[in-house]
This record gives structure tokens, sequence and C-alpha cells, in this order.
């Protein structure tokens, strides 16, 4: 059976202040059931460390744990899966790795390396950045809501759209066929009140 996603994936950044558990802690309060753990800076050590952690919070709460970039700190601390980038282990090699029960998901960046991405075993596809981002250094080009329509044209695969979305495109990248949005900056632009955020973004774009 596909994986199915929450409409709101959300992704964890060191850049918003808080320590991770109490962002994840944070989340999770608001409802998030599938959190993203994305750390460029930490090496390997740390990043394993910070994701057996945050396992320990999550597991007795049901949320499952997504790393970002890296298959063998995700095998090694237990978590429900990786997300990997276009210059990442690619996803043969990272499902050799994790094996068959494991959530694997895959940015892709256009519609070419969508279509590539279909037939790759993948669980669920990124697609953009849809907008605008300041989050992600030197991003791919902007994609747009015809990017979303492109992507969704040549997978059935769960799909989620990602970058520079906030209340105000929900509706729209849901209706250019995304399953799912997955946000960063819109999810932290109140630090103090990250769950009243998460949750609000998810009743949003439940009720679209
Ligand atoms: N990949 C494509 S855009 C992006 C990533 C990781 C950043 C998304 O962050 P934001 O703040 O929601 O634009
Ligand atoms: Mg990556």
């Amino acid at each position: 059976m596909s994986l199915q996603l929450p409409p709101v994936y959300p992704i964890t950044s060191p850049a918003v202040g808080r320590p991770l558990l109490s962002l994840v802690e944070e989340l999770m309060a608001g409802g998030a059931t599938l959190i993203q753990i994305r750390d460029k800076q930490s090496d390997a050590k740390a990043l394993y460390d910070a994701v057996c952690a945050v396992l320990k919070l999550t597991r007795p709460r049901g949320a499952r744990v997504i790393v970002n970039d890296r298959a063998d700190v995700a095998k090694a601390a237990g978590a429900d899966g990786v997300h990997l980038g276009q210059d990442d282990l690619d996803p043969v090699a990272a499902r050799a790795v994790l094996g068959p029960a494991a959530i694997i998901g895959y940015s892709t960046h256009n519609v070419e390396q969508a279509a590539a991405a279909d037939r790759l075993p993948t669980d669920y596809l990124a697609i953009g950045p849809v907008f605008e981002t300041r989050t992600k250094d030197n991003p791919d080009p902007v994609i747009g809501l015809e990017g979303v329509r492109a992507a969704r044209a040549v997978t059935t695969k769960p799909l989620v759209a990602i970058g520079g979305i906030d209340e105000r495109q929900i509706a729209d990248v849901r209706a250019a066929g995304a399953d799912a949005v997955a946000l960063i900056s819109a999810l932290y632009i109140a630090p103090d009140d990250i769950a009243g955020r998460m949750a609000a973004l998810l009743a949003l774009a439940r009720h679209l």
C-alpha cells in the first residue's frame, strides 16, 4: 500500500534557535505525525545522537521520523526513513541499506527528475522549490504551481511540494496535485508558538 502522507510535513531547522527536542515536542503537540530532521551542519556522530534522542521522544507518541540526507544515520539510529537529495546516496543503494519497510523520500526539482524518480524504489517524491525560498542554500530554479502540476502528471507516487510555501499557497499547491506540503520557515515565524502554528497549518490543510 502506498504511503499515507499527512497534509503537512514539518522539517526541523537549526536556524530556529530552539533546541531540537523542544522543536520536535512542539511539532508533535501541534499534531505532526511525520517529521523530517534536517541539519546540514552537524557531523554524522552529532546527527546520530540527535536522531536517537528524537526517537526516544517520538516513539511513545507514534510520530515517524525521517532523516535528511543520511541513510547510514537513519539506519544506525533506527529512524523510520530517509529523505534523499539528487546528490545523496541514490534510492536503490539507500533501499539496500534500509530495507523494504523504511520510508524513502526523494527530492526532485523539475519534471524530468520527477519522471525518472517515479521508477525508483521511493515512497514519496518531493518537488520544488515551488516558490522562492530563503531557507535552502543554492536552491534550484523556482518551478511554480505549473511545476507541481507537471510532476503530478508523471508520477502516481505520493507527492510533497516544498519551497516558500505558507498558508497563502497551501490550497493552490494541493489543487495543483501535491498530497502534502513540506514546510520550514512558515512553521517557525513565531518561535514561541510552534505548536500553535503547526496546528493551524494542519487544520487549514486538512479542511481543504
Ligand atoms: N528543498 C527545496 S526548497 C527547500 C528545500 C529543503 C527549503 C524549504 O524551506 P521553506 O522555508 O519552507 O521555503
Ligand atoms: Mg540531501
